[in-house]
């Protein structure tokens, strides 16, 4: 008899503990006996120029020491990735899979497609073998709690089949930035904080079925029934405890048809990666709160007691750190705030323009907010050149706009870019990264900054100067490249000095 018994009938990769305590007790006693390869630093070292940037031994490790049912979970979930994955994407961690698009790739349309959307995930990819027998159960406080079979779900005489456009943004989007200015002054713990770029966000057309209307063929809601919680296949870690992933979300999203069982995706069925057959999706909120590979939905009078709800995902103010840190003094995250990047030109690019730097990029608002502005400023934050109207992509309610903006810039030399979205709620940025730092290093919602060099031939001089660079076969970046011959010649050099009148004052 196997410790940890999946039905493979169903499932494959699927231990469920959350209904079988003893078997957590057993899990806890079998991880306690190994020792599991310590967490690297990351913060206070320059990041590898690898792809996959991180490797996550620890976790691989933890379900190796799991046995038969998950111990072959990393490859499989690896095999996933590369047959669902475009080959380019950056991996910030191979194993659970986080991977974001290459930015090129993410600005060309505003609807994101299913092979560079971003995937975060807390453990292995669980799949179902046969979706015939597929069904969750809805518990708690409905009326009549039950099975719900996957194939009735997605009949249409039982339920209204609809579709959403909604963009999954992880609320560990921008953490880098926190991360680069302030290394070492936050969390450190690689399977928790990983260092995202601007990539954690993607938008897809999702089709499934209303929870309101799932919970309402179930008998309804019960008074006191006031959270929704989603518990997936997967299994995730956390100090020698197994569980599988939960969080919850307020029953309130489900009134207003925020709540949706999806299991299309751009009109294919829902990718493995993605929770295949059928994940949560939340819009407004953090991505954590849209549970895949959905087992159970329970409704709940409070918040869910899961660890990934608890303990996870909670934002603290600048006083509470290592020390002082308790989950109550946190604040879970729930709705996104308003945000935005540039995505082109990147950090410390040079760039030879003829007035006019071409910037891309997205902004985007959670909790009921939608994109109303988008501004760009070159210097750093103080004058704002607004994005028009017909250079964002369509507003929906739920996601983010695609922006574009050829904004002017007169001058030669550093400059530096910033973009802020101002929404629906005329909420905007914070202007500073470290205004809105935390010790989670969550939810990077100051204005994005890219500090960029400008060549800006619409400048006689540097027009002059390139001409020369070019007549001798030299390189215009970098801009450390040294020049091997003379710029400028004595007698050009000593009219201009002239022409400056003496250089010591007449009398
Ligand atoms: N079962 C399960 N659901 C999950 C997760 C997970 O690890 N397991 N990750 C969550 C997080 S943190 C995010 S940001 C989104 C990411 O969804 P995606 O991988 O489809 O982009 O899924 C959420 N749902
Ligand atoms: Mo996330």
């Amino acid at each position: 008899m196997e410790k940890f018994p999946t039905d493979e009938t169903v499932w494959h990769g699927f231990v469920n503990w959350e209904k079988y305590p003893d078997r957590k007790e057993e899990a806890e006693k079998v991880l306690k006996q190994h020792t599991f390869t310590p967490i690297p630093e990351f913060q206070l070292i320059p990041l590898p120029s690898t792809n996959p940037i991180l490797l996550g031994h620890r976790w691989k490790e933890y379900h190796l020491a799991l046995g038969p049912n998950l111990n072959k979970i990393h490859e499989e979930s690896w095999k996933i990735f590369k047959e669902e994955k475009r080959e380019n994407m950056l991996v910030v961690l191979d194993f659970p899979m986080n991977c974001e698009p290459k930015r090129s790739d993410l600005l060309k349309s505003h609807i994101t497609p299913n092979d560079i959307h971003f995937v975060r995930n807390h453990g292995g990819v669980p799949t179902v073998s046969d979706v015939n027998k597929y069904s969750i159960a809805i518990g708690g406080l409905v009326k009549n709690p039950g099975e719900l079979l996957f194939n009735d779900l997605k009949d249409p005489a039982k339920f209204e089949q609809v579709e959403m456009t909604i963009t999954l943004q992880c609320s560990g989007t921008r953490r880098i930035e926190q991360i680069n200015l302030y290394p070492g002054e936050g969390d450190a713990h690689i399977h928790f904080i990983r260092p995202w770029a601007e990539g954690a966000i993607s938008t897809a057309r999702y089709k499934g079925v209303q929870v309101k209307d799932v919970i309402a063929y179930f008998g309804g809601v019960l008074p006191e029934g006031l959270h929704i919680e989603a518990i997936g296949a997967d299994t995730y870690f956390k100090k020698n405890k197994v569980f599988n992933y939960t969080v919850s979300v307020p029953y309130r999203k489900a009134k207003y048809d925020e709540a949706l069982l999806a299991y299309e995706m751009n009109g294919e069925p829902l990718p493995k990666i993605h929770g295949g057959p059928l994940r949560l999706v939340v819009p407004g909120v953090i991505g954590a709160r849209s549970t895949k590979w959905v087992t159970n939905i329970n409704i709940l009078p409070e918040p869910s007691m899961g660890p990934v709800q608890r303990q996870e995902y909670l934002y603290y103010t600048q006083q509470v750190g290592k020390h002082n840190a308790t989950f109550a003094r946190g604040f879970s995250i729930q709705d996104m705030p308003v945000s935005s990047a540039i995505l082109t030109p990147g950090d410390k690019e040079a760039i030879v323009h003829d007035g006019f730097i071409h910037c891309e990029g997205w902004a985007y608002s959670g909790g009921g907010s939608w994109v109303e502005r988008v501004e760009i400023s070159i210097d750093g934050g103080f004058i704002w050149n607004e994005v028009p109207e017909e250079n964002l992509s369509p507003k929906h309610y739920y996601a983010m706009r695609l922006w574009k903006m050829d904004v002017p810039v007169p001058v030669e030399g550093w400059i530096e870019l910033v973009v802020r979205c101002w929404d629906s709620h005329i909420n905007t940025q914070p202007t500073y990264v470290r205004t809105a730092w935390n010790w989670t290093l969550h939810v990077t919602s100051s204005a994005h900054r890219v500090p960029v060099y400008s060549i800006n031939r619409s400048i006689p001089a540097t027009a002059q100067r390139l001409k020369l660079l070019e007549e001798h076969g030299e390189p215009i970046v970098p801009i450390t490249h040294p020049v091997e011959f003379a710029v400028e010649g004595e007698d050009e050099y000593l009219d201009a000095m002239r022409l400056k009148g003496s250089r010591e004052p007449v009398e």
